[in-house]
């Protein structure tokens, strides 16, 4: 059997130094990453190695993310049974949940990293890629596999900005664990269709912003955004409230653009009927903002970006995030 394993780079690749920094700079291969894994070749599988970036994922772009999703595909459908993707964990929370959108294969498409990098005592990127390629399981859509915890793409988050431990799926907990080697999934989430797959030029053309509300925030940034952005994601306080002075802000941009309310608190949802004060849940989608549920605001943006790419009115980037969110 064939896993095909795709490199962009990230800590857990990172071994070199620009000439004049002290930093490490991504430069480790996919034969350098799987050379350092011991037990890789027991486990029996061809690693399958493309080198497509090796670069930071804070500079990741959703075309780079698609095109690695394609390649993925074409993988998949000459035979391999299943993708690991290495990459940096800066941005990994999202880019795992945009391949998880459109991934249309049962075969796992898994995403993993690193927090330590290979010159530092205890790297774990080796022990990060050898619990990815063990995951076999199908019908979950994307993962993320670090610290021989399994996520789903759709649920995950980077928690802490140096433990190995930072990946966490605060509402639902991990699906699974890799324990001795065996992979074990313990919960199966739903898992909506994929998204019909976007149309590059078009997704290159639409921008969406995030806008994260805070103490005595009248939203005066916001300002003119219709004009230079097709869509909005607010992550508000608590349940999804905001400044009274913020309200008819937001309510003049959701006449003219998508506006999808979600909280920045990391875990929980959005509510729709309990709080009626000005800025309350309540008030803010009767402005016509859409209610993002349990979606956190990275992966709502992300959503929220391929929906507006894909030419969705207003009424269907609500039903998708009832669906999704
Ligand atoms: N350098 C960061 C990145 O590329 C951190 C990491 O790789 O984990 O995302």
């Amino acid at each position: 059997m064939t896993v095909a394993l795709f490199t962009l780079g990230g800590t857990i690749s990172m071994a070199g130094r620009a000439a004049g920094s002290v930093g490490v700079v991504a430069r480790l291969t996919g034969r350098d990453l799987t050379a350092a894994v011991p037990g890789l070749a027991d486990l029996g599988e061809e690693i399958e190695i493309h080198d497509v970036e090796a670069m930071p994922s804070s500079s990741l772009t959703f075309a780079q993310v698609l095109e690695v999703v394609d390649a993925a595909s074409r993988a998949v459908a000459a035979g391999a049974r299943g993708v690991v993707v290495s990459q940096g964990t800066d941005s990994l929370e999202e880019t795992a949940y945009l391949a998880d959108l459109v991934w249309p294969h049962p075969e796992p498409f898994v995403v993993t990293g690193a927090m330590r990098n290979p010159t530092l005592a205890g790297p774990d990127g080796p022990a990060n890629l050898l619990a990815a390629a063990r995951v076999g399981r199908r019908d979950l859509g994307g993962l993320v596999v670090l610290d021989d915890e399994i996520h789903a793409a759709r649920w995950v988050r980077k928690q802490h900005s140096t433990s190995t431990s930072t990946f966490g799926s605060r509402d639902v907990g991990a699906l699974g664990q890799v324990i001795e080697g065996r992979v074990r999934v313990l919960v199966r989430p739903d898992r909506p269709a994929p998204l019909p797959w976007p149309d590059a030029g078009r997704l290159a053309a639409r921008r969406v912003a995030l806008h994260v509300v805070s103490l005595e925030d009248d939203g005066a940034q916001l300002d003119g955004l219709a004009d230079t952005h097709d869509g909005l994601v607010v992550a508000g306080f608590g349940v999804g409230h905001v400044p009274a002075t913020m309200a008819p802000r937001l309510g003049a941009l959701a006449e003219r653009i998508p506006v999808v309310l979600t909280s920045r608190t990391g875990g929980g949802s959005v509510l729709s009927h309990t709080y009626g004060a000005v800025g309350s849940e309540v008030d803010l989608l009767s402005r016509g903002l859409v209610n993002g549920g349990l979606l956190d605001p990275y992966k709502a943006r992300v959503l929220l970006r391929l929906l507006v790419a894909a030419g969705a009115d207003r009424a269907a980037i609500a039903e998708a995030f009832a669906t999704r969110g």
